[in-house]
């Protein structure tokens, strides 16, 4: 006994708390909602709450007693707000993964949707597939003017004024005396005098001829001129290259022939025909009924062009071909008549799901 208060045993308290504890604690995790949690926290550790609510009664317990009776119901106390703060973060959690499942909300962290806008035409898709052939060769790809001037397209390729050669390609005269070029050949000169030897190039572009249309012919259409110049170039060496063009564009069996042919600016020179691809060689419109096309001439560089490119001859030779793009893109995706090609019908245009090559054209 001491100063009138007797110890009073806080055993039971104990018990109690532990009880109201373990209580709480169930309450707790069957609760699903961050509601439910606080109605939980509020039935036992608000101040009318059932833990909450025994801290008024310690002024009842003797003096001796009213610390140990306070330590027991704060222990109480923090222990069920603890269980409150780990169930709301377990809640939470929930709540964040249901909603990334279910979300269609923006997230500006994620890669964007690649959408196609088109289709290519074919004579780029086939252009595109020549290009990525000579960029693994080590070619540069050069562009040049359509509008050209009669020094790049004839003179310095080593057809003068009055040249018969001329007449092999009529072209289109513009009032400012230049002219539609007629063969992507002048920007071998171009690229000549603009890098020097040794050198490799290819040139996609669009040329221009004033010609009789009919199934393979056309006034506006498009070639791709090749240049090497190194030291000891071969025919070996243009042949070769040839070759691994067409495989690797055509992909299937195909029939070529080499023959002679005049060009001034190459020496010798080469017809190289490919057996017709519509008509399997039998011989139809496409092939002027004849079986074979004219595709890829080729040769050897002229002296008299490497000498108008500022080459020096003597140490450098070259081979040069001028692939006629429009009839390989006929050939490879079997269009009969070349007319197709200009004709602007989007029908004609690729579809992905029959071209593996390079990506279309998107947004992104
Ligand atoms: C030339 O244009 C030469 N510049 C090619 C060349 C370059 C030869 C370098 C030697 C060295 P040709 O006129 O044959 O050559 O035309 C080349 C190719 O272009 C032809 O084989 C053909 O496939 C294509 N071609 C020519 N004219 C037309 C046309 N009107 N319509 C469609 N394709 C054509």
């Amino acid at each position: 006994m001491t100063a009138g208060y007797e110890i009073v045993d806080v055993s039971d308290l104990r018990q109690t708390l532990d009880r109201l504890t373990s209580e709480a604690a169930t309450a707790l995790a069957e609760a699903k909602t961050i509601d439910q949690l606080r109605t939980v926290r509020s039935q036992y550790v608000s101040k009318t709450g059932s833990v909450g609510s025994l801290m008024s009664t310690i002024k009842d317990y003797p003096p001796q007693s009213r610390g140990e009776v306070g330590k027991a119901l704060n222990a109480a106390s923090q222990a069920i707000q603890q269980l409150v703060t780990e169930h709301t973060s377990r809640i939470e959690n929930a709540e964040v993964a249901a909603d990334a499942a279910t979300s269609t909300a923006f997230d500006p962290t994620l890669p964007g949707t690649r959408s196609r806008l088109g289709s290519v035409h074919p004579v780029t898709a086939v252009q595109w597939e020549v290009e990525a052939v000579f960029e693994r060769l080590g070619f540069t790809v050069e562009a040049g003017p359509e509008m050209e001037s009669d020094y790049y397209n004839f003179e310095a390729l080593n057809i003068p004024k009055m040249h018969p050669a001329r007449d092999l390609q009529d072209t289109f005269w513009l009032e400012n005396g230049m002219l539609l070029r007629t063969q992507t050949s002048p920007v071998q000169i171009r690229a000549m005098e603009k890098f020097g030897a040794p050198l490799r190039c290819i040139v996609p572009g669009r040329c221009f001829r004033y010609e009789t249309i009919d199934a393979s012919h056309e006034n506006t259409f498009h070639q791709v001129e090749g240049l090497m110049i190194d030291r000891n170039v071969s025919i070996a060496n243009l042949i070769a290259v040839m070759k691994l063009l067409l495989n690797e564009v055509l992909q299937r069996e195909f029939e070529i022939r080499l023959r002679p042919g005049y060009f001034p600016f190459v020496e010798p020179g080469f017809e190289l025909d490919i057996a017709c691809l519509i008509c399997n060689g039998k011989g139809c419109a496409t092939c002027k009924r004849t079986g074979w096309l004219e595709l890829l001439p080729c040769g050897m560089v002229h002296p008299n062009v490497l000498r108008a490119g500022g080459v020096d001859h003597t140490k450098y030779s070259g081979f040069a071909f001028g692939l006629g793009l429009t009839r390989l893109a006929m050939m490879k995706f079997g269009v009969h008549d070349i007319r197709v090609m200009n004709a602007g019908d989007l029908r004609n245009l690729i579809h992905p799901s029959r071209w593996a090559g390079p990506v279309i054209v998107d947004n992104g």
